[in-house]
């Protein structure tokens, strides 16, 4: 804003314009961005790098005394980061150069656990730097994340360590050019090495790290970074780690409340309509389950649909895109993200290939003055800083796009010129389908930018009403695409007694093999539900009727089924709702514990046979708000449910943030008898839930 007024001062000076002439252009309204934050808006995709100990010790959340001796990566590349990160598009690269763990990845002089003490280039490396450089090489901003929670310094929760945060933030916002966004994750305090104390820390995050002192400090040595996360940020998490922001998206937030702890993160999705400060969202997600790479989910990097669908519903929804690409132990993007990347890549390129508006008669009941200067045109001129504009008290209005044929279209894309502020509360959309005037979409806001879909109509022309607004109506682009049809991959279940069944939108018809070959139209036709109870990889097409368009490859890899399985004890609790952790559901649960029975609670099941196996998985209750989820666990398996061997113990880390399948892996063993022991949950309750329990089979 203070740009537009230095402009508008600056156009006087040169040729004095009259405050009548002044009093055109509309109010700037409510909070307002800063530059940077709409440089930053603009930014609009991004990467992160997750890459640390933790991707060599197959971690999510290190515990603070992994020996730096174990970073040690191959072929460590990041000039193939950039390169991946460049040809999709993306903007800038996030490097998370501090984890939980405590482990520098640049040597910094405020400590001995960093890259200086690895294998790495004999201690002698600084990734930091290196991909500082490779980002100017390649046109990126670079961003850092340093986490403020420190599991492995024993002066963690008293005043020293703040010094010490502090240092280590003025050395990476000083030695490596310019920072576009400093990252400060939520994760605070909490069971750690500390040192060798082992124990557990509580901290009050808002009043520990002083974060107004840290601020200053921040925007003294560096004005041009954008502040994440904790403490008076200037954007804000998004409230989940699934990429997707709420429909309903304000930039705003009422800060104040959030840093007094009044502000429940479930409402970031949508931030505030009468928040007081500019906070924009910014939606992170990981292209795999974890935020670490591990080598068990090389095939479970998330699904074009899902990635598609993340796109639409961050960028699309007024959010930015935050993307991790964990890298590899080589030090390397792993092949199958950068593919599943280019496929997303290609598919968006696609949808917004040709624009349709730009072509049209467009009209509206109202232009600010009647003047040229706010004309319609300028939503349609591809340039960001003209728009079309409502005279001040005309808060409704309706702006018409009229084809000179019927034009097929399933796409509208909206922006609100947001220098002056985000107004509009509430819109629609009619498209005049065969003379008569059709909603296509009832939606509230827009924001910096709003990508709806819609199912493809034909239209000879179509309108868009804006319903609601704070202040007038400053619009500064609108379009609309004929994406390509988007088959859905089909949904593949299979339930405890070996049925599968598969599902698809109407109209498809579904192909499947269980040879691991990929499906074409010439495998087999899926017809209804059948039974295959041994282990196998399913992988099934949808085929849409009329355009002979295949969706994406559905692969469901299932062990040998649970027919067998059998619920032998559990600690507390009804033994015939336990049978829900072995239904191959993941939507239904069985919590057990509860507040008369203190954790921890076990359960025991026999699954029939002796199985070869080398892991298990934990499905986490997936649906309602209170997730009872597990952190600590054990894990025993036995042949004769007699004797039994601690195959495998520890965290499920990040568990409260993402909910997803934990998977753990441990040395092949032959088992009938598994037994999982929650040890402690997430929050101070004792009930905790399982959505299902999976074993992982090998030969
Ligand atoms: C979380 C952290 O705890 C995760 O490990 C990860 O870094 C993610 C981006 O933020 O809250």
């Amino acid at each position: 804003m203070k740009n537009i007024f230095l402009l508008l001062s600056f156009l006087c000076f040169m040729n004095p314009i009259s405050s009548q002439e002044l009093a055109k252009f509309p109010k700037p309204f409510g909070p307002l961005p800063t530059q940077k934050q709409v440089d930053w808006q603009e930014m609009e995709f991004y990467a992160f790098v997750h890459f640390s100990l933790n991707t060599f010790t197959n971690k999510e959340w290190g515990y603070g005394d992994e020996s730096p001796q174990l970073f040690n990566p191959t072929n460590l590349d990041v000039r193939q980061w950039a390169r991946v990160v460049k040809a999709a598009g993306m903007k800038g690269i996030i490097l998370v150069a501090k984890h939980h763990d405590g482990f520098c990845l640049w040597p910094s002089a405020y400590t001995e656990r960093s890259v200086k003490n690895s294998p790495w280039k004999k201690g002698k490396g600084d990734l930091v730097k290196e991909l500082a450089t490779a980002c100017k090489e390649y046109g990126l901003k670079l961003g850092l994340y340093l986490s403020p929670w420190d599991r492995s310094r024993a002066d963690y929760g008293k005043p020293e360590y703040v010094t010490y945060f502090r240092n280590q933030l003025k050395e990476l916002l000083t030695n490596y050019g310019d920072v576009f966004e400093m990252w400060f994750d939520g994760a605070n305090g909490g069971d750690g090495y500390y040192g060798g104390a082992n124990e557990t820390r509580k901290i009050n995050t808002l009043e520990y790290y002083n974060w107004d002192e840290t601020y200053k400090l921040i925007y003294k040595t560096a004005p041009k970074t954008l502040v994440w996360g904790v403490g008076p940020s200037e954007a804000r998490w998004i409230g989940n780690e699934e990429g997707r922001a709420g429909k309903t998206n304000w930039s705003l937030l009422r800060q104040k409340d959030e840093l007094a702890g009044k502000v429940h993160y479930t409402e970031f999705m949508s931030g505030h309509e009468d928040g007081e400060k500019w906070v924009p969202g910014e939606a992170d997600v990981s292209i795999r389950p974890g935020w670490f790479y591990h080598a068990v989910e090389d095939d479970k990097v998330r699904p074009l649909d899902e990635m598609v669908d993340i796109y639409y519903e961050s960028i699309g929804r007024n959010a930015t895109l935050l993307l991790n690409l964990p890298v590899d132990k080589r030090g390397l993007v792993h092949e199958n993200d950068e593919a599943r990347l280019k496929e997303l890549v290609s598919t968006i390129k696609e949808d917004f290939k040709t624009e349709l508006l730009a072509d049209s008669k467009i009209t509206a009941d109202n232009v600010r003055g009647n003047s040229v200067e706010f004309a319609t045109k300028n939503v349609a001129d591809g340039n960001k800083n003209t728009y079309w504009a409502t005279d001040d008290n005309v808060k409704s209005a309706s702006i018409v796009f009229e084809f000179s044929k019927p034009t097929a279209l399933n796409r509208i894309l909206l922006q609100e010129y947001i220098p002056l502020g985000q107004r509009i509360r509430a819109f629609n959309v009619e498209a005049k389908v065969d003379g008569t005037w059709k909603t296509v979409a009832s939606e509230t806001t827009i924001g910096y930018k709003r990508i709806l879909r819609i199912d493809r109509i034909t239209a000879s022309a179509l309108r868009i009403n804006i319903t609601d607004s704070k202040a007038s109506v400053v619009i500064s682009n609108i379009q609309a695409y004929n994406a390509p049809t988007f088959v859905r991959m089909p949904e593949v279940q299979r339930d405890k007694n070996g049925n599968v069944t598969m599902k698809s939108e109407e109209g498809n018809t579904v192909y499947y093999t269980t040879d691991g070959s990929n499906p074409t139209k010439k495998s087999t036709l899926y017809k209804g539900e059948f039974q295959y109870k041994k282990a196998v990889v399913i992988k099934a097409v949808a085929i849409h009727a009329d355009e002979n368009i295949s969706s994406a490859v559905k692969t469901s890899k299932y062990g040998a089924s649970k027919e067998n399985w059998k619920i032998v004890t559990v600690s507390s609790g009804d033994l015939n709702s336990a049978n829900r952790i072995i239904d191959g559901n993941p939507n239904t649960d069985w919590s057990f514990g509860g507040d008369s029975n203190k954790l921890p609670q076990e359960i025991t099941i026999d699954m029939g046979s002796i199985l070869n196996i080398n892991g298990f998985t934990y499905v986490p209750q997936q649906v309602g708000n209170n997730l009872n989820l597990i952190s600590n666990y054990e894990f025993y398996t036995s042949v004769d449910n007699a004797k039994w061997i601690l195959k495998s113990e520890g965290e499920f880390s990040n568990i409260k943030n993402n909910p997803i399948e934990q998977i753990k892996t441990f040395k092949k063993d032959k088992a009938r008898y598994i037994r999982f022991v929650a040890k402690s949950a997430v929050g101070k309750g004792a009930t905790v839930s399982i959505a299902e329990i999976n074993v992982i089979e090998t030969l």
